[in-house]
């Protein structure tokens, strides 16, 4: 598969090097998008920009250096998709853990505006822009344990919200795509601190867990609406999850 950045339209994807990220990087190049496959794991994003005939850029989104050096590389792009994002920790909030809170509201939050803010000006020149802000339903409702998170997303659903209003106008759309259950490599080893029998728990029982191709797919059909159309959130879950406490588990 390949793309000529000079025909095609360009897409710039956060946290591409796992997961969500990099799904959604395959999945906007079968669209025919350039892909700029972003992230701080460079071995990985290259070898992902190789297979899908994008470019890779080595990028923090927690460092202002490393995204004005992305923004500098990309002064025309036509789809942002901030996915770069985590979860650290079940602390309660009567024993939170600051340090961890603080790396979840700057990676899921301040990343987030840090990139939007370096790449307006890039998605400006391409004239007809859409950003897609990789939310969640952490971002829609509450759960024990899981406040410095939800708290984080709940900020990326407003962000996207006032993002939308500020650029009415712009031939810029925004929405936040919001999923539920994801079994990923890394999202809750990530949170458990590497504990594989408390990440493979939070899977347990439940058929079929949505994979990161299905949000993907959701993201690549948001990021193909015809320009008028402003796909403003889509929540997304496996059929198995009604809600943070209504899981179906066998
Ligand atoms: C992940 C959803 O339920 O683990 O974004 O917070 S949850």
């Amino acid at each position: 598969m390949t793309s000529d950045p000079t025909t095609s339209r360009t897409a710039v994807v956060t946290g591409a090097s796992s997961g969500i990220g990099a799904a959604t990087a395959r999945a906007l190049a079968a669209q025919g998008f350039h892909v700029v496959c972003a992230a701080r794991r460079t071995d990985r994003i290259e070898a992902l920009a190789e297979e899908i005939g994008g470019r890779a850029i080595t990028c923090d989104v927690t460092d202002e250096t490393s995204v004005a050096a992305l923004a500098a590389e990309v002064p025309t792009i036509h789809v942002l998709v901030n996915n770069a994002g985590g979860a650290v920790g079940t602390d309660r909030v009567d024993a939170a853990d600051l340090d961890a809170w603080r790396w979840m509201y700057d990676l899921n939050v301040l990343g987030l505006v840090r990139v939007t803010r370096a790449l307006l000006p890039a998605l400006r020149a391409g004239g007809d822009g859409v950003i897609v802000n990789v939310g969640s339903t952490a971002g829609r409702w509450a759960y024990e344990g899981g406040g410095g998170y939800t708290a984080a997303k709940h900020a990326v659903k407003v962000l996207s919200e006032t993002l939308r209003l500020e650029l009415n106008g712009e031939p810029i759309r925004i929405c936040e795509v919001a999923p539920g259950m994801v079994r990923t490599d890394e999202f809750s080893l990530v949170r458990f601190g590497g504990d594989q029998e408390k990440a493979d728990a939070v899977y347990a029982g439940v058929d079929q867990p949505l994979l990161a191709e299905d949000v993907a797919d959701a993201i690549a059909w948001v990021a193909t609406r015809p320009s008028h159309v402003d796909i403003d959130e889509l929540v997304i879950k496996p059929r198995a999850q009604a809600a943070a406490h209504k899981v179906h588990r066998s």
